[in-house]
């Protein structure tokens, strides 16, 4: 014969008897054991086990917030406040979950397999705060440029750490030449490291800059003449005709801001002999930094010289944004509120017994799913024969089958029929 039997049509059946020490006696005489009293789950067909329990929550398996509200045990310290009122009692004290201490080792273990392309990440990844002389590598483990030493100007903020690579012509040179003419005087800049390693860096690096500095008697650029006097070589040895300050081409940074003379793009255009003035500001144009070499020409005749001052390459940012995260890729995921849940929840929808999300309280695994799994369990309910009346026993492994002593029941499909506890409609076979 089959039967048919859902579990809330059996509350019917209960039993009238004396409940022995340790049981509870339910509204309509079913005894249950003690320790299932108030512990939020229901478990007299009645649910009576579960009515008044405000100030009386189990020990065992809840936890009482300030206004006698019972709560789930685990969800002390979940990162969401289940206590109602101002104090979030649940999420003050005892705070220190497995999982978070297991999910944070792992993060700091996979970070620190990271390669560290910029003193940005030794910022972020290693929490350098002084400035000092660091190991960087730009192109990872996997590329060809080896790691090497460069000076990070750690600042308060990320956005102020600098990545700095010096040369040996910062301070300002005198610049006088033994013959006339355009870019007699050379003067070739030797960096601490190879432009191979420096290029790295500028690729790595989110923005380079450079400071260049021409003060000036008699002497100037000219850029848009023609026949240029004064220029600097790209990084792979390119003229370029463009000065510190500005973003165009054949001017100095005083055509943004106005120059000595309008008529010219550089105050040095415009210097008499004998006097003085200067053209000064940063080279951004990391594609062509750093500067490998000046030069400056008309500086032979009485009353032309000048000083040039090179700063040091200053790279900030990642080229890359790392968007690869420290975690998610192995056993846990970060949820939103900071703590890890096992990554088997990722994209699964599933509710325990009490109708809370498995997973992410805040539900951050199911964010950017494609699609959503369904349970890995459904919370199966086994019906036990019990001196010829069914009663209702909740499996504590729950299985996706439901059992009948022993016999498979031929089918199990989860009933929603009530939004905390999942229920499960078996078919027995007899
Ligand atoms: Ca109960
Ligand atoms: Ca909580």
């Amino acid at each position: 014969m089959d039967v048919v039997a859902q579990s809330n049509s059996l509350m019917t059946f209960s039993e009238h008897r004396e409940c022995l020490p340790g049981e509870f006696q339910c509204r309509n005489g079913q005894c249950i054991p003690e320790s299932q009293r108030c512990d939020l789950l229901p478990n007299c067909y009645d649910k009576s086990d579960e009515h008044d329990c405000k100030g009386f929550c189990n020990p065992n398996s809840t936890f009482q917030c300030y206004d006698g509200t019972c709560i789930p045990r685990y969800t002390l310290c979940d990162g969401h406040r289940d206590c109602p009122g101002k104090y979030h009692e649940d999420e003050q004290y005892g705070c220190s979950r497995r999982e978070d201490r297991d999910g944070r080792n792992e993060e700091k273990k996979l970070c620190s397999n990271r390669s560290r392309k910029t003193c940005l990440d030794l910022y972020i990844l290693d929490n350098k705060r002084v400035s000092n002389y660091y190991q960087i590598d730009p192109d990872g483990p996997d590329g060809p440029i080896p790691p090497f030493t460069v000076f990070c100007r750690m600042g308060r903020t990320r956005d102020e750490v600098v990545t700095i690579v010096h040369h040996d012509s910062e301070q300002s040179i005198y610049v006088r030449s033994n013959k006339d003419g355009p870019g007699s005087y050379s003067r070739v800049l030797v960096y601490s490291i190879g432009m191979d390693k420096i290029k790295a860096l500028t690729n790595a690096s989110k923005y380079c800059r450079q400071e260049i500095s021409w003060q000036c008697s008699g002497t100037g650029f000219h850029f848009g003449s023609g026949k240029p006097s004064s220029w600097w070589l790209s990084w792979d040895g390119k003229p370029q005709y463009i000065w510190g300050g500005t973003k165009k081409n054949n001017s100095c940074g005083c055509a943004e801001t106005g120059c000595r003379n309008p008529n010219y793009t550089c105050n040095c255009d415009a210097i008499p002999r004998f006097e003085w003035d200067k053209d000064e500001g940063y080279l951004e144009d990391k594609e062509t930094l750093p500067v490998s070499e000046v030069r400056f020409g008309h500086t032979f005749r009485t009353g032309q010289y000048g000083y040039h001052r090179i700063g040091p390459l200053e790279c900030m940012g990642n080229a890359i944004e790392s968007n690869e995260k420290c975690t998610n890729t192995t056993r846990y995921m970060k949820c939103q509120t900071g703590h890890y849940v096992p990554n088997t929840y990722k994209c699964r929808y599933e509710f325990d017994p009490y109708g809370y999300h498995l997973g992410c309280r805040d539900v951050t695994h199911l964010r950017h799913c494609a699609m959503l799994l369904p349970p890995v369990r459904i919370m199966a309910k086994t019906y036990r024969r019990h001196r010829g009346i069914a009663s209702l026993h909740q499996s504590s492994n729950a299985s996706a089958s439901c059992q009948n002593n022993g016999k498979n029941i031929s089918k199990a499909s989860r009933n929603s029929q009530f939004a905390s506890v999942q229920q499960c409609v078996c078919i027995l076979s007899e």
